[in-house]
């Protein structure tokens, strides 16, 4: 790892998720990341669906310069987990409330984040994309200056945004 990169061309990232149902909650985690200067890419791969493809990616896309997974799944997700079993790449999960039903994601919550010790997965909220793409910028962020500076950049405007020192609210 070199101290300063500029491989900003590039998609960092692999954005998965188990249907074309969920893309509306996972394409937020590829805009957020986009916001930030990264690219991504983004498939719908299922660890239940298409075993096979998700294997083939997750061997193959370290080759192509990714160095984080986002694994987004609803219901009974074994997504993350399955691609956090194939690789040593940090794996970020997102439970989803899945459109087509379940427990209102309770249920996907439960088995992202249950791993078994030595396979992690940095599991967010449900629905939690946006997190997890800033999640996966500060890991980019290590040696990649221009990724800090944009991170510092959002959150002095999230304090601007929600900090009202001049407001205080009387009763
Ligand atoms: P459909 O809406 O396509 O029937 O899928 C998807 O993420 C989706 O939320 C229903 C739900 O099943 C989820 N799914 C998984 C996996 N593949 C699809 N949990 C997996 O591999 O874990």
């Amino acid at each position: 790892m070199t101290n300063s990169r500029s491989d900003l061309d590039k998609p960092l990232v692999g954005i998965l998720t188990g249907s074309p149902n969920d893309l509306g909650v996972v394409e937020k985690a590829q805009e957020q990341l986009a916001a930030l200067g990264i690219k991504s890419e983004l498939l719908v791969l299922s660890a239940h669906r298409t075993p096979e493809r998700v294997t083939e990616y997750v061997k193959s896309a370290p080759k192509r310069g990714i160095e984080v997974f986002i694994a987004c799944a609803g219901m009974a997700a074994h997504l993350a987990g399955a691609v956090a079993a194939q690789t040593l790449l940090p794996v970020i999960g997102v439970p989803l409330a899945s459109a087509s039903g379940g427990m209102g994601g309770l249920d996907a919550l439960l088995a992202t984040v249950q791993m078994p010790p030595g396979i992690p997965v940095a599991t967010v909220a449900v629905d939690g994309a946006k997190n997890a793409a800033y999640l996966a910028a500060r890991i980019l962020a290590a040696g990649r200056p221009a990724i800090t500076e944009r991170l510092a950049a959002d959150f002095a405007d999230q304090q601007r945004k929600y900090d009202s020192p001049d407001k205080p609210r009387v009763r």
